[in-house]
């Protein structure tokens, strides 16, 4: 029985593609039956110095949690992702650089000048006395030097650790601090959607709170004027013209760190997510050709941002391993208007769009004739990533952008996982609207009962979706707080890895992504803790505590809600709230916007002092039948309260 509507991989699809039905039946089953025959297999994809003996030793004992791939291999990513394509490809294009103003030229940088950036970046770096295993942080915009530098790192065996150009200067001191970055790469400032970011200035503001010992190089982009600190700020770009264009390629063990990515959870500071340099490649190569059935000569673009996970797996990682061409776009879907992707696809002749819901609903309330005054031939496929897709917004994009003939993949993963762990793929299974379908290969998705935590068995279920094994691009552990990467992932459920994720399985047996089961919230695909909203919020003077939830919002899947309680002698005011929201984009970003605030006389709290989340939410979703049983509350006419004033701003 099918759950409802499904689109089969078309036959001319299925008979090209790398991956068709019966094949995918049969790695799936080896992946599981022998993963360390599949996976020393199909680590043949990259180059080693040294080929691991070892393929898997990993144990998910939730207090003895560790987890090693290839743990005896020597091997160096930007070999992988650069060096060995020069035979080949040297003219070929690897990176598409297409700038936020339309007006100006893109960029096609070949193999070859990327291994010549690379090298010199390598060089700058070690010649800032940054060495292995020393921590770089990079804040940088949709720019080239963003790969160079990651690439760079690699190379000199330094642990990247980018910072999302959007954070505050605040949220770029904590990440490091954290974790004790030698150095920070940023621009002078960054245009984008024809508005600009002072990054230098933003760096010059977090230093503040960082050793002096920190360095801070510049890549010279807009030529925007910036202060200056002699003996600290250093010109990339100059010294760069001046390296040596040949740096040797460190030898890295497997379970070498490559790079440490911030991100949010449900309590406390961002977690450094650590990921390592064979498995993460192995499995970002992997995953970026079969997803997307990447095939030689085509263009790729994914629209996500190097700040996060996407951009680093399926922009720069993945993609340059395989020896493809990919897009990096330093703009937004939105300027100077609503086509500008639809351009963009038809002027570089795109194959593969990989891009987000939120981007998705966005566009298509601006209407079709956006989409369909551009020539779209060129596309082959198009993938969605970030958080749930609504089935509105997957038809719209089915039908308008990929005419109904380019299969969607709806990609299921998260900045722990590396690369891609649920998604169809494209010339093996049939989609439907909004299902993440699969599990890839080497992957074992089981749904729990909520409280017990036991497996359930039937096909057509509900509940939370755990891991049953490690996977090779699995995160490692929390930067320099193993036991912290213990107490996350693996403390609740014992046994499994635990994604923060619930899931629905329908009777065909293919998975739905419901969303968090957590206090993390996904807005606009940007994942943020509501603990860390809340301690922006409490921070203010003027406020003495707060509780924040997600409710639906149409166009970023979820909205911040903020309920706000005032100290004792502060009036409340439409001023304030403005205020609030000026607050809290300057202690995180502008991504952490709030969206609503409401004042709160009192929170409803348990007599154990618990914020009742739960009644948080429903009140933020206008649902006030299904408040469930408030009797435990210490004051229950709080709540009574709170929906009054939620009805009065209507
Ligand atoms: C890659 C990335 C991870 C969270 C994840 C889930 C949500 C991601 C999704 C999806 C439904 C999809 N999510 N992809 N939900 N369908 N295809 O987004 O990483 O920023 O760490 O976010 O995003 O809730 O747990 P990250």
């Amino acid at each position: 029985m099918t759950d409802q509507t499904t689109y089969p991989p078309s036959d001319d699809f299925a008979a090209n593609a790398h991956v068709n039905a019966a094949k995918y039946d049969e790695m799936y089953a080896a992946s599981i039956n022998d993963p360390e025959g599949f996976w020393r297999e199909q680590a043949r994809r990259l180059d080693w110095m040294t080929f691991p003996q070892t393929i898997k030793n990993t144990s998910f004992k939730s207090d003895d949690v560790s987890i090693k791939w290839y743990e005896d291999g020597v091997l160096n990513v930007a070999a992988n992702c650069v060096d060995r394509h020069l035979e080949k490809r040297a003219d070929q294009t690897a990176i598409i650089f297409e700038p936020d103003d339309p007006e100006k030229p893109a960029q096609h940088i070949t193999y070859k000048e990327l291994s010549e950036k690379v090298n010199r970046m390598a060089n700058v770096l070690l010649s800032q006395g940054v060495m292995r295993g020393d921590r770089v942080v990079i804040y940088l915009p949709m720019i080239p030097e963003a790969a160079y530098a990651m690439l760079a790192c690699a190379r000199i065996g330094a642990i990247h650790s980018i910072v999302f150009a959007g954070f505050s200067p605040d949220a770029l001191a904590n990440r490091i601090n954290d974790c004790g970055a030698k150095l920070v790469i940023t621009a002078d400032t960054a245009p984008r959607g024809g508005r600009v970011t002072a990054l230098k200035s933003n760096t010059d503001a977090a230093l503040l709170h960082c050793s002096d010992k920190v360095r801070c190089l510049v890549v010279k982009h807009t030529g925007d004027q910036t202060t200056w600190i002699q003996g600290r700020d250093v010109d990339v770009k100059y010294l760069m013209e001046h390296a040596s264009p040949e740096c040797p390629a460190r030898p890295m063990n497997a379970e070498d760190p490559l790079f440490i990515l911030y991100t949010s959870g449900s309590t406390g500071k961002p977690k450094g997510v650590v990921h390592s340099t064979g498995g993460y490649l192995t499995y970002a190569s992997l995953t970026h050709e079969v997803s997307f059935d990447y095939h030689e000569g085509d263009v790729y673009w994914c629209t996500a941002d190097v700040g996060w996970v996407t951009g680093h797996t399926y922009i720069v990682y993945g993609p340059l391993a395989n020896g493809a061409t990919t897009l990096m776009f330093e703009g937004v879907p939105t300027y100077p208007d609503a086509s500008r992707f639809w351009q963009v696809c038809e002027k570089h002749k795109v194959a593969q769009f990989y891009t987000a819901p939120t981007a998705i609903r966005a566009l298509m309330g601006q209407g079709e004739d956006f989409v369909t005054k551009c020539d779209l031939s060129s596309l082959k496929l198009l993938g969605t990533v970030g958080e749930p897709i609504n089935p509105e917004a997957w038809n719209w994009y089915n039908d308008v952008v990929g005419k109904g003939k380019c299969p969607i993949v709806d990609t299921w993963w998260q900045t722990e996982t590396g690369g891609h762990m649920m998604t169809p793929l494209p010339g093996a299974h049939a989609t439907k609207p909004g299902a993440a379908m699969k599990p890839f290969f080497g992957v074992q998705p089981v749904v729990l009962e909520p409280t017990s935590g036991e497996i359930i068995e039937e096909t057509a279920t509900e509940g939370v979706l755990a891991i049953k094994d490690s996977w090779p691009g699995q995160m490692r552990t929390v930067w320099g707080d193993h036991e912290r990467f213990e107490q996350t992932y693996f403390s609740d459920y014992k046994g499994y890895y635990f994604s923060g994720d619930g899931c629905r399985r329908d009777a065909d047996g293919d998975y739905w992504i419901t969303g968090r089961v957590d206090d993390v919230i996904n807005v606009s695909g940007h994942r943020m803790g509501t603990a860390e909203v809340e301690s922006a919020l409490v921070a203010h003077a003027k406020v003495a505590e707060a509780a924040v939830v997600g409710y639906p919002h149409d166009i970023k899947g979820q909205g911040i809600y903020c309920y706000v309680t005032l100290m004792n002698d502060v009036e409340p005011s439409d001023e304030l709230k403005k205020e609030l929201r000026t607050w809290v984009r300057t202690e995180i970003g502008p991504i952490a916007s709030p969206d609503l605030i409401q004042w709160a006389p009192g929170l409803p709290k348990t007599r154990s002092g618990k914020i009742m989340r739960r009644i948080l939410r429903k009140i933020a979703e206008n649902d006030y039948g299904a408040l469930g049983d408030i009797s435990t509350l210490a004051d229950p006419s709080v709540v009574e309260e709170l929906i009054e004033n939620r009805m009065n701003k209507g």
